[in-house]
């Protein structure tokens, strides 16, 4: 594995003689791994750090890990990745996972097809390519190969520097991408001209969370920055986010600042310019909610300074995603009074929201997650029943429905389609589906959809049939009804390894989606996959939210513990056999599970997750997670996060009942979402809560990636080793017997 150390060969020396001894017996180092208990870093303990939060000592003795840049910092790091990688590596079975891994991942892959100016656009990967790459053809006949119009590989070697935000000029013939290095949320935005293929000179920095979008002059396009930048690597609160415009051809010194809201810097502005280019419409989110302002382009004149924005709603209690518009008569996405979200028409000319009206009303059951503006006059609209998608078509002047495509048990990854032509693409993936487009043309109505590309795994024998999916509905302890999907083998076998996975926050759902690591465990370890659509996400519209944040998130922590006792009770496996995994929000889920419930599980696997819960809000962007978490600051919200805090309720074991399970915590060094401090501390406290502890054999790993981010981005390769690390980890830790 790649691992470059920062601290002296001396030192390493020193660790890794003590790494040999750290209770791996080399006799039996695969299975029983651990004789004697764990020997870990002897992190320093600052008993000074003690404050008086709202009637409360809250000590912090590694407040020092919140320093990244600090020696003693990359020394901690450095012991810790020390002992997980000797402990990964020396089992043999590491490298079988990683041939087995990289062969799973090896097959061709295809996104949709879009239509900007006079091209077709898409995205491909031939396997193990480390990012995908951007093709362009002019038509999609199968005598046409497609050229390469954007190949993020060749920005570095090691594949670390991905395309993230990207957005065509309105006429097609310019291209505004944003690249970010080694997984930061940080961006650089260049512009390439979409017939030569070449970039211009401007380089736009300090951009996070941006929006991207073009006036309709094809002259220059609005976009967010900050005053300060970074590399991911600091911890630095990001506030103050500004609008800007940028010129095609100038210098960023010469980008003009057109909005800003001085008295709340912690707000995100999201912009976007109308599909007729007349109107700008900005939204500015405090976590999900957002207020609406818009402003008249055309009266504005040329853009040389603040836009005067109409205020439309003031009240940060909704969201309102702008979808298209005819005249004045603008067509947003709300969830105001309709949890479930409905389509609103706003007339831009009469504002007031007496006068809206709504075009498609809310569903009682089904979420409107997303609606788009195809073939002249209709709607193509995403609604999520029972965590499935459903796809329908509607009049965008009536509201009513006209179709509903047939679509399996399954999710949209991919949409592709707009106004102008009567074509579209989407592509549906599932648990065993690695995603399927579909084309479907309006102008034949009468037809159905058809496969235009189906991508297929290069895997021998792999045959969807021997493996069933089933959707459970299990009771958690207050009597509601969480959905869990449920993959595995149809073949019977001794009691299965379990990989339950969970999020339960923000509004984020957990659909039926094609993972390779997931269906790896499945495959490899003859595991069984389940996915807990615990409360806090959007599986059942803003109500499912709510139920799991704020003063009701132990909901989310109630409702995934249900779940492994539901495995159980309904003989699936048994405790020992389940291994929890969940990642940033999903990471704060597995830490206080482990806390709260450590007899249920048999391993537990977090990645990127939230530790702190009194101090994430001072770091990066964690500010605008206080609509979800509540505000440490505020005592009812701090009484509440105190009691699940995963940094502040370690236990020491007291019996083998409740020590720990094996735990292994991943982060990334320029992980600036949920910045590395998080899984540091935790892990210093977890360790020193167990060490020399007579009833805890089980391991506490810490593995710290370098040039890794929270994780979108990462490239293939960096992707395999770390799921290989994963997998050798739970292969030991859960026994698992498969031939492999
Ligand atoms: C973010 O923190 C992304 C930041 N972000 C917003 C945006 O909060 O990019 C936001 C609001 C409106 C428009 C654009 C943005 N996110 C995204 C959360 C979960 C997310 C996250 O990464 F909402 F999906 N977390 C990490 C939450 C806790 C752990």
């Amino acid at each position: 594995m790649k691992y470059t150390s920062s601290i002296p060969l001396c030192l390493i020396a020193v660790l890794t003689v003590k790494v040999d001894a750290y209770g791996i017996n080399s006799a039996d180092k695969n299975r029983n791994f651990i004789k004697t208990p764990m020997k870990y870093p002897d992190a320093r303990r600052d008993e000074s750090i003690l404050e008086d939060l709202h009637g409360k000592k809250i000590a912090d003795p590694y407040r020092w890990l919140e320093d990244p840049f600090s020696e003693e910092t990359k020394q901690f790091v450095d012991a810790e990745n020390e002992i997980s990688q000797s402990f990964l590596e020396n089992n043999d079975k590491w490298k079988k996972i990683n041939t087995n891994l990289t062969k799973l991942w090896n097959y061709q892959k295809y996104f949709v097809p879009m239509r900007h100016g006079k091209y077709y656009f898409s995205f491909r990967n031939s396997g193990l390519q480390n990012q995908n790459v951007l093709y362009k053809q002019n038509s999609l006949n199968d005598d046409e190969e497609p050229t390469v119009f954007l190949d993020p590989n060749a920005f570095s070697s090691d594949g670390t520097i991905s395309l993230q935000e990207q957005a065509f000029s309105k006429d097609g013939n310019l291209f505004a991408y944003g690249v970010s290095e080694s997984g930061s949320d940080w961006i650089k935005i260049k512009i390439r001209n979409v017939q030569t293929g070449e970039d211009y000179s401007e380089l736009l920095e300090r951009i996070k969370f941006t929006s991207l979008a073009w006036t309709h002059d094809n002259k220059g396009f609005f976009y967010n920055r900050y005053d300060q930048g970074g590399d991911g690597s600091e911890t630095d609160t990001n506030e103050n986010q500004k609008l800007y415009y940028h010129r095609v051809g100038e210098p960023q010194e010469k980008d003009v600042l057109v909005v800003e809201f001085t008295d709340n810097l912690d707000w995100l502005i999201v912009a976007t310019v109308s599909l007729c280019g007349k109107y700008l419409i900005v939204t500015p989110y405090n976590g999900h909610q957002s207020s609406l302002y818009f402003a008249d382009l055309e009266k504005n004149g040329a853009i040389v300074g603040k836009i005067l924005l109409t205020s439309i709603v003031t009240k940060f209690e909704a969201e309102y995603v702008y979808i298209t518009n005819t005249g004045s008569k603008v067509v947003f996405r709300t969830n105001i009074r309709a949890p479930n979200y409905r389509v609103v028409v706003i007339d831009f000319n009469h504002f007031t929201e007496d006068n809206w009206t709504t075009l498609v009303k809310e569903d009682s059951k089904d979420v409107i997650q997303w609606a788009k503006h195809v073939d002249k006059d209709k709607l193509v609209i995403s609604y999520l029943q029972d965590v499935k998608d459903i796809l329908k078509v509607h009049c965008l002047e009536t509201g009513k429905l006209l179709r509903k495509f047939p679509l399996e048990i399954g999710t949209i990854v991919g949409f592709s389609g707009n106004e102008k032509y009567s074509e579209v693409f989407y592509q549906l993936e599932s648990f065993l589906t690695p995603g399927t487009i579909y084309r479907y043309d309006f102008s034949n109505p009468d037809t159905e959809p058809t496969v235009f590309i189906e991508n297929k795994l290069n895997l021998n024998g792999f045959d969807k049939k021997n493996f069933k999916v089933e959707q459970v509905f299990y009771p958690s302890h207050d009597g509601t009804k969480i959905p869990m999907f449920i993959v595995q083998k149809k073949t019977a076998s001794k009691t299965k390894p379990v990989l339950l996975h969970g999020y339960g926050g923000f509004n984020i759902a957990i659909p039926p989606e094609f993972k390779v690591p997931f269906l790896f465990f499945v495959n490899a370890f003859d595991g069984i996959l389940a996915i807990a659509n615990i409360r806090g996400g959007a599986e059942y519209g803003q109500k499912w939210h709510d139920a799991g944040k704020l003063l009701n998130k132990q909901n989310v922590f109630d409702d995934f513990q249900a779940a492994a006792e539901y495995l159980v009770t309904q003989k699936y496996t048994i405790n020992k056999k389940i291994a929890i995994y969940g990642r940033s929000n999903g990471g704060l889920l597995v830490g206080a599970c482990i806390n709260q419930r450590p007899e249920l599980f048999g391993a537990a696997v977090a990645q990127v997750g939230v530790m702190d819960m009194l101090r994430f809000h001072k770091f990066t962007s964690g500010h605008s997670w206080i609509t979800d978490y509540g505000d440490p600051d505020e005592k009812v919200h701090f009484d509440n996060l105190y009691k699940f805090s995963p940094l502040h309720n370690v236990h020491v074991p007291n019996s083998t009942v409740n020590q720990y399970p094996p735990t292994i915590i991943l982060t990334g060094d320029h992980d600036d979402r949920v910045s590395p401090l998080h899984s540091l501390k935790l892990t210093a406290t977890l360790q020193h809560a167990v060490k020399n502890n007579k009833f805890q054999n089980n391991p506490i790993l810490l593995r710290v990636y370098s040039k890794a981010g929270h994780g979108d981005g990462k490239p293939i390769a960096k992707r395999i080793e770390e799921e290989t690390d994963i997998h050798t980890f739970l292969y030991q830790s859960l026994q698992i017997d498969a031939d492999i």
